[in-house]
């Protein structure tokens, strides 16, 4: 989890405006101020409007007008003016732009989208609404096949993205990939070959609260809008799958306030709930679930270090879809067991589905590869390259589901656990609590 690892990125694009332009991008006086995060949470400034930048080292950075600093020294809340600091960081401009969340999808423009590809595209294409969230937004899935009305009971594979809100590049990877399936089915023999003998199902956006929250209030928001009982908010929904659930303190946290946070129990959140009952619905092969950013292929096990049972062929269908995203334009994407490769988690999607009947899962972390080169301020301009990148693999994997059924490589029983208990007892707590990931 990212929250402290933040970019300059968003700043000093916004800082070329405050600094460069004859109109200056805050009107009046505004200063960029910091408040310390406690304090941010303690007076609920988050429910003000204010106009929220970033966080680090337990900071919180705002824009503020004149009006707003006098109600922050009203409510008691100390801030420091930090905008001479951001003055003199360069400017490399690499930020989202065009409004105010540019050409990325929110909630509504993604219906909007996949309503006009299934308009376009009869008898291939269907929009379904899986579940529903807290806020009661519908979580929307993309179905492609031939004769998509029909059950035929194909193989099928699953793409989603957006667990995470601040991830917005991970929308339209696999948005775009539903909209190039239906634009080349009759162009291209590949993918005619691809939807007439599978059901590719899309979900682009499995947490609609957390991206609009993110888009509309607070950049950096990751889980959902869930509110906790002790007046936080969010489950980290990448932590709240049925297998391993809670399995300890280092994967997930039990504490709400946390951004790695579990839920109180397994699929206690409708987005993990509605993606349980799409996947256990049909006959799901393979999956991906986009994230950003690292440049990864994570496959399971995240909660534990030791080896999945099918490592070698996780691994093997992991590197040719490195070897594929290389092949486009040279972009490295790392592979490898997640747990090995970036941290622990438990409660992660890729472990729940592997883990249902050894469907190769997989959890791939997009570009940028670091901090330095945007974090999760991918500039729209990057959004085709990314997607370009990620094609030959996600045609791959759909192919592999096609031709790789999955009683060949179910795992052994012990290993599954449909009904959302951890599989391995909780150690038994001796000295202090273990630390929370690093990110
Ligand atoms: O923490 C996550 O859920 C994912 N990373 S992110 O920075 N996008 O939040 C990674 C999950 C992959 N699995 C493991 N690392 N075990
Ligand atoms: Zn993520």
């Amino acid at each position: 989890m990212r929250s402290m690892r933040w970019s300059v990125i968003a700043l000093t694009a916004f800082l070329m405006l405050f600094s460069l332009s004859a109109r200056p991008a805050v009107a009046g006086d505004g200063q960029i101020v910091s408040v310390a995060k406690r304090d941010f949470t303690a007076a609920r400034l988050g429910r003000m409007g204010l106009d929220l930048l970033m966080e680090e080292n337990g900071r919180v950075y705002i824009v503020a007008s004149p009006g707003e600093m006098a109600a922050l020294a009203r409510l008691r809340v100390a801030y420091a003016i930090e905008t001479g600091r951001f003055l003199r960081t360069g400017t490399q401009g690499l930020a989202a732009a065009g409004g105010i969340n540019g050409a990325y999808h929110s909630t509504l423009e993604l219906e909007t989208d996949l309503r006009i590809l299934e308009r376009d595209h009869p008898g291939l294409a269907s929009v379904r609404a899986i579940g529903e969230t807290l806020e009661k937004r519908p979580i929307y899935a993309l179905k492609i096949s031939d004769h998509v009305l029909e059950d035929e009971g194909e193989p099928a594979a699953l793409f989603v993205g957006c667990h995470h809100a601040r991830e917005w590049i991970s929308v339209e990877v696999p948005f775009l990939f539903g909209k190039y399936l239906l634009e080349n089915y009759e162009l291209s023999p590949e993918v005619r070959a691809l939807v007439d003998s599978s059901e590719i199902w899309i979900v682009p956006i499995v947490n609609p609260d957390g991206l609009e929250y993110s888009i509309h209030v607070y950049r950096y928001w990751r889980k959902n809008r869930r509110a906790n009982a002790d007046g936080t908010y969010g489950v980290d929904i990448n932590r709240n799958y049925g297998y391993a659930w809670g399995l300890d303190d280092i994967g997930s946290s039990g504490s709400p306030g946390s951004d790695v946070y579990r839920g109180t129990g397994p699929f206690s959140e409708p987005e993990t709930a509605a993606i349980r009952d799409l996947f256990t619905a049909h006959d799901f092969r393979a999956m991906i679930s986009f994230h950003s950013f690292a440049q990864d292929i994570l496959s399971p096990w995240g909660f534990t270090t030791e080896p999945a049972p099918g490592d070698a062929e996780l691994n093997a269908v992991a590197a040719a879809m490195a070897g594929l995203i290389a092949g486009v334009r040279g972009t490295a994407y790392s592979y490898g067991q997640g747990s090995r490769l970036l941290y622990l988690t438990n409660g992660d999607m890729v472990d729940w589905t592997y883990s249902l009947g050894g469907a190769p899962s997989y959890t791939i972390e997009v570009s940028p590869v670091d901090v330095d080169r945007g974090g999760f301020f991918n500039d729209e301009s990057a959004i085709a390259t990314i997607f370009e990148d990620n094609l030959p693999a996600m045609l791959y994997l759909t192919r592999y589901a096609i031709d790789h059924p999955l009683a060949a490589r179910r795992l052994p029983p012990a290993r599954r656990d449909r009904d959302g208990r951890s599989l391995v007892r909780k150690p038994k707590l001796a000295g202090p609590a273990a630390p929370g990931p690093a990110r």
